[in-house]
This record gives C-alpha cells, sequence and structure tokens, in this order.
C-alpha cells in the first residue's frame, strides 16, 4: 500500500469514527471544524489519487448530478402499516388479544416514539449502502438512493462486523424542529416557498431530483426495524436488534425502552407525553412491538398490519379552524392584546376557541385576518396560538387588521411605548380593564392570596361600584356583598374572612401585588430583601439599580409607581385597613436565594406544583431539566433519568424529607 493510500484510508477511518460518536452516540469528540479540516485533507488526497476514490468515502455523499427521474423499487418483503390505537382501552384490547392468542401472561414490548416523518428502506450488501427507497403504498417505492446518501446520519458503509450479507433496514427520514425553522427562515429570507411543518418539509426535501438540494436541507434518521436478512445471524428480540444496528453504526432512538405488561407501556405513553414538546423532533404517538421474534412470527399478520405492533396516537398538535374575529384586549398594565376568536376545534386533546396573536408586529407579520382559515398550534401546555394563515382560503372581501388608536374598553389614547412590542392604553387606573385586571391580580393565589376572590366576582365587585381598587375591598360590607346575584350570606362571609386572613403578609407578596410593571415575583423578592416600604418609596432609579436583576428601565418604573399621588394613597387605606407584614422576616429567605432545584419523580406529601412554588417563595429558581448550572435534584419516588444526569454531573441530590424541611412543609 501506498503512503497516498494508507494515508486516504486512515482519514476515512477517522471520519467514519467521528460521524458514528456524533450521530449514532450523540457523543462527539471533535469540533465540526476538526471534521471540516480532515474531510478537505481527504478530498485533496483523494484528487491527487483519482483511482483510490470509493463509493462509500464520506467524499461522496453528493452526487453531481440531478436525475430525470427516481425509478420504482418492488419491496421484496413489503413495508406493512401499523395498527392505530386511540385510547388507553384500544391498548389494553390490543395487549389483551395478543396474551389470549399466545396464551401468556405478561407480553415484553420494545416501546418506540413514532417519529412523524417518511419511512424509508436502506439497502446494505457487504455492509455498504446499495440502495435507499421510499415506502410507497408499501409494495412498490421510489428509489431515491442519491438523495438519500446525502443525510450524514445515515452510514454509507456499516461498521464493525458481525452484520448480515445482506441487510434491508428500515426507518424514518425526518427533520428537527429547529432545522425546520432554520430552513423556513432560509427560504423566506430567499422568497422561496415556506413548508408547512417538519415532515412535509422533509417530504419535499427527499423528492428532490437534483441531491445536492437535498444535501443543503437539515434531514436525519432514525432506524426502528430490519426487512431483508441474508447471510447472518441477528438477535432474537426487537429491541436488541435495535442495539446491534447501533454498534453497526446506525442511529436509532434514544427514547426506546424494553417494558413489560400493560402498566408498563402506559407509564411509557404518559412519560413520553409529557416529554413530547421537548424533544427535538416531532412524534405523533407511540409504537408499542412484542418484543420477541419467534412470538412476532407465531402472531403474523392481517392484511397489511402485523399484529404485534400497535401506534397509539397522540392528538394532533395543529388543526385548521375559521378566524371569526380578531378582538383587541386589555391587560393589567394596559397593554392591548389582539385574541383571535376562533370557530371552536379539537387540538393537543382539548377545544380551543381562543388563541393568542401577541401583539400587532406579530399580527402584521402573519396578516391574520377576521375570517382567514388559519393553523392553530397548542403544544404541550401552551397558550394556543395562530401559527398561519391558508392564504387560498381568504375570503375576498377579507380587510387587514388595524389596531385601534383608542384604547378599546376606556377609549384613552393607544400608545406604542419605544423599544416595545406592546401598544399600551394611557388610562392607567381610570380605564376599568385595567383597574379589574389590577385587583384580580392583587387577590391572585401568588399576590395577596384572598381564597375565592377570582375574576369572576372581582368583575361582579367592579361593575356593581362596591369596589374599584384594592382599597376598597377592605371596606366590604357583609350586606351588600350577599345582596349580590349568586351570592347569599355564606359566600359573602367566607369571602370577608378570606379577605381579612390575607390581611397578614409578607412584604414580597405585598410588593408583588401592587402590580408594579415588570415587577414579578423574583424582583419583588429581591426588593424587599434590601428596603423597607419607607425606603422604596424614596428610592432613586440609582438606589434601585443596586438591586440584583433590576435595571434602569424596571427602577423607572418603580419609581415612577411611587410618584403616583394616586397610588399612594391607595397604599395607605390598604394599611391603614390592617394590611401587615413582619419585617425582617425574609432573613431565611436569604439561604436559599439564586438557588436552582430541578424535581424528578413523584412527591408523596405534595404535588410537584406545590413544591415548586414553595421553593420559588424562599427565593430559588426551579427548573425543567438538569445542567451544570442545577445546584439541587429533589428526587421521589420513580426518578427518571434526570437522576442519572445528576449522578453524572454530581449535582447534590436531596430527598422528600430533606425537601420539607428546607420548605418548612407543615
Ligand atoms: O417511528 C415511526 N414512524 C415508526 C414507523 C416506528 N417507530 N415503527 C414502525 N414500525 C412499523 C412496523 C411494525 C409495521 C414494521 C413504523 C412503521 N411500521 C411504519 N411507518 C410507516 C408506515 C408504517
Amino acid at each position: 500500500m501506498g503512503s497516498g493510500e494508507s494515508k486516504i484510508t486512515e482519514l476515512r477511518r477517522q471520519l467514519n469514527e467521528y460521524s458514528y460518536r456524533y450521530h449514532v452516540l450523540d457523543d462527539p469528540i471533535v469540533p465540526d471544524a476538526e471534521y471540516d479540516r480532515l474531510l478537505q485533507e481527504l478530498v485533496n488526497l483523494e484528487n491527487e489519487y483519482p483511482e483510490l476514490v470509493t463509493r462509500d468515502s464520506p467524499t461522496q455523499r453528493v452526487g453531481e448530478r440531478p436525475l430525470s427521474e427516481f425509478s420504482q423499487v418492488t419491496h421484496d418483503i413489503p413495508m406493512l402499516s401499523l395498527e392505530n390505537a386511540f385510547s388507553n382501552e384500544e391498548l389494553i384490547a390490543f395487549d389483551k388479544r395478543i396474551r389470549d392468542r399466545l396464551d401468556s401472561a405478561e407480553i415484553q414490548y420494545a416501546a418506540e416514539v413514532k417519529l412523524d416523518g417518511l419511512a424509508i428502506s436502506l439497502l446494505y450488501q457487504d455492509g455498504k449502502l446499495v440502495r435507499a427507497a421510499t415506502r410507497g403504498d408499501g409494495t412498490t417505492g421510489e428509489d431515491v438512493t442519491a438523495n438519500i446518501r446525502t443525510i450524514k446520519s445515515i452510514p454509507l458503509a456499516l461498521r464493525l462486523t458481525g452484520f448480515p450479507a445482506r441487510l434491508e433496514v428500515r426507518g424514518e427520514v425526518f427533520m428537527t424542529k429547529s432545522g425546520f425553522e432554520e430552513l423556513n427562515n432560509r427560504q423566506q429570507a430567499e422568497d422561496e416557498k415556506l413548508f408547512a411543518n417538519p415532515r412535509n418539509a422533509a417530504a419535499g426535501s427527499l423528492r428532490q431530483l437534483d441531491p445536492r438540494i437535498t444535501a443543503a436541507r437539515p434531514l436525519h434518521f432514525l432506524a426502528h426495524g430490519i426487512g431483508i436478512v441474508g447471510s447472518g445471524e441477528i438477535p432474537s428480540s426487537h429491541f436488541d436488534i435495535l442495539q446491534s444496528m447501533k454498534t453497526w453504526g446506525l442511529p436509532v432512538s434514544a427514547e426506546t425502552e424494553r417494558v413489560a405488561g400493560i402498566e408498563e407501556c402506559i407509564d411509557f405513553y404518559r412519560k413520553i407525553s409529557e416529554k413530547r414538546a421537548r424533544l427535538p423532533y416531532e412524534i405523533d404517538g407511540i409504537v408499542f412491538k412484542v418484543d420477541d421474534l419467534k412470538l412476532q412470527a407465531e402472531l403474523g399478520f392481517v392484511s397489511r398490519a402485523p399484529r404485534w405492533a400497535v401506534a397509539c396516537k397522540f392528538p394532533p398538535e395543529e388543526a385548521l379552524t375559521e378566524l371569526l374575529d380578531i378582538e383587541v384586549q386589555v391587560g393589567r398594565t394596559g397593554a392591548l392584546t389582539p385574541v383571535a376568536r376562533l370557530r371552536p376545534v379539537r387540538v393537543g386533546g382539548v377545544t380551543v376557541t381562543n388563541a393568542t396573536l401577541h401583539n400587532s408586529d406579530e399580527v402584521q407579520r402573519k396578516d391574520v385576518r377576521a375570517g382567514d382559515t388559519v393553523v392553530i398550534r397548542r403544544a404541550g401546555d401552551v397558550i394556543p396560538e395562530v401559527v398561519r394563515v391558508i392564504a387560498e382560503k381568504r375570503p375576498e372581501a377579507s380587510q387587514p387588521f388595524r389596531m385601534p388608536g383608542q384604547c378599546p374598553v376606556c377609549g384613552s389614547p393607544a400608545e406604542r411605548v419605544e423599544g416595545e412590542a406592546a401598544i399600551r392604553c394611557t388610562g392607567g387606573l381610570h380605564c376599568s380593564a385595567q383597574a379589574i385586571q389590577s385587583i384580580i391580580h392583587y387577590a391572585s393565589r401568588t399576590a395577596m392570596d384572598i381564597t375565592g376572590l377570582g375574576e369572576k366576582l372581582v368583575e361582579q365587585l367592579f361593575n356593581t361600584g362596591l369596589v374599584s381598587n384594592i382599597a376598597d375591598l377592605y371596606q366590604l360590607e357583609h350586606e351588600r356583598v350577599a345582596a349580590l346575584e349568586r351570592m347569599g350570606d355564606k359566600s359573602a362571609e367566607n369571602l370577608l374572612r378570606a379577605i381579612e386572613t390575607s390581611k397578614n403578609t409578607h412584604f414580597d407578596k405585598f410588593l408583588y401585588a401592587l402590580g408594579i410593571r415588570e415587577v414579578g415575583e423574583t424582583t419583588a423578592r429581591n426588593l424587599a430583601l434590601h428596603f423597607q416600604l419607607d425606603e422604596i418609596k424614596k428610592a432613586t432609579q440609582a438606589d434601585l439599580c443596586q438591586v440584583r436583576d433590576i435595571g434602569p428601565v424596571v427602577a423607572d418604573n418603580i419609581v415612577r409607581f411611587f410618584r403616583d399621588e394616586q397610588n399612594l394613597s391607595i397604599i395607605d387605606q390598604v394599611l391603614r385597613s390592617g394590611v401587615n407584614w413582619e419585617s425582617g422576616q425574609n432573613d431565611d429567605i436569604a439561604d436559599l436565594q439564586g438557588k436552582t432545584f430541578v424535581i424528578t419523580g413523584t412527591l408523596a406529601s405534595l404535588s410537584r406544583a406545590k413544591a415548586k412554588e414553595k421553593l420559588i417563595a424562599k427565593g430559588a429558581k426551579v427548573s425543567a431539566s438538569v445542567s451544570g448550572k442545577t445546584d439541587y435534584l429533589i428526587a421521589g419516588e420513580n426518578p427518571g433519568s434526570k437522576l442519572d444526569k445528576a449522578r453524572e454531573l454530581s449535582i447534590n441530590i436531596i430527598d422528600e424529607t430533606e425537601l420539607l424541611e428546607i420548605i418548612d412543609f407543615a
């Protein structure tokens, strides 16, 4: 072997190994720039020795010429479809059918996420990728080898040994959520057509006749099964096959687990549903497959679907509906928020009638209009939003939306604040919408915590003239409250007692309750650690900027708030009504101040939400995932992968008893 040849072999080995570490193990060992440098070195050497270029060299991913058409491929072993289960009951029935047929008490399943991509078949002959085809109708697909070769997570040659001489790998080609966003941003910048979702973007990218276009698209692949196996041994269970494929350099999902029995299936489904919004790619369900291949063979298939597998579909996160009208709401701080009123539609498992449009810039950018057919998205527990308009369905007479120049509630001029997206009503507390919202906020659980005083009741008290500001709450009389519609003696008594009880509070809660613009719970707590009320009233912008996390804008909001005579008078009245707090009570808060907690598993004596609230009340931060910034992991029953991660990062792990001590939970 010449020195050129051995250098080329070594470079290819190195590049393939780096690629494997990156795409399959998700654990890169070199920076991208180093990979690119070695690849360039290989390109140069191959130019020097063109006779040494091989089909499976990492330099040979992108073909030079567009195809004129895709040729047809017949799948020797048909690519079957999946039976669906749309409820827990249907999943339970699936498991029961299998147990009955096999006369078995408990079945082991491989539990996988169901990627929302395109099913693909990859044929490896002697470890070399020789053909790639779409699923098509399951019997006949299209030959997309040239395009598939451009996908970097698909090995052109398998690693190591032990794979069958002929091996058909089946899996899904997809685009990550972030890859999709980036692609659409690029398309927009270049005035090209936008893709509706990652799945369509992946499909459109794979359908290109010019592989150079496909190569520029962020496509990924995950293997989830096999087809043809010729001359060679494979493991006897599906899960073990996936593990073997991984060692051969094929990427498989990190979420796959082996589970036993229906209960573990349901747990897995719940776990992934909860995680769904945080996964980097879109999934539309879970697939359960009988793990043992012998049992699979025994079960066989009906028409075009195997009896041994089932797909549990998630409710779709997007739906189409008609936008009936755009209404402008006024928030606590006067911000005018356009809200879409929708023809009711089911999305993400609930019926949605309103969706946020954020602000007027957003409405302009998306050009959303009354009468439009729109895509609504509700992912996880986030507020439903309008994603985009279906332009083709726009009615002819439609008018662009315009933000009103006046507050729709009080008629005061609406102004855009420099450097802000929001347009605000300038009416302040003279605006009934702002007045009502400020009282709702004052009474809310995380502020003064006046039990039972919610939105509806505040509106009623305000509209009947009993309460116009927070000070009036303390002047309420039993008879007049009891006389309100839907109230009565008992409810009135409960309300007045709740108001009385709430008078004993903490300074930070009170500060937060005042609803000063941009003073949230954390800022209020930081302020309370530094100042007494009298000091804040007199503080200058510079004084306030000394406080952690307070910048000039927030400081300015605070100064303005306490310069307003009406605000000062209301605060005076409130305090004279008996609202009080102990001074110096915040000493113990300092311990947890700024510490970051993550909670995993189930807690026996309180909900995770409650634990989170208590920790935040003590000045801690609570984050959803473990990282280097985490100070403590609270591990309850059945902790998940967060516990492993925390151990890996040597993060302090505490149990429920210790947690209860920290938060003085009685
Ligand atoms: O992730 C997927 N989309 C996925 C699709 C998966 N994890 N497993 C699958 N398993 C099968 C069987 C059991 C029929 C071999 C599938 C598909 N089929 C499938 N994809 C498209 C049609 C069928």
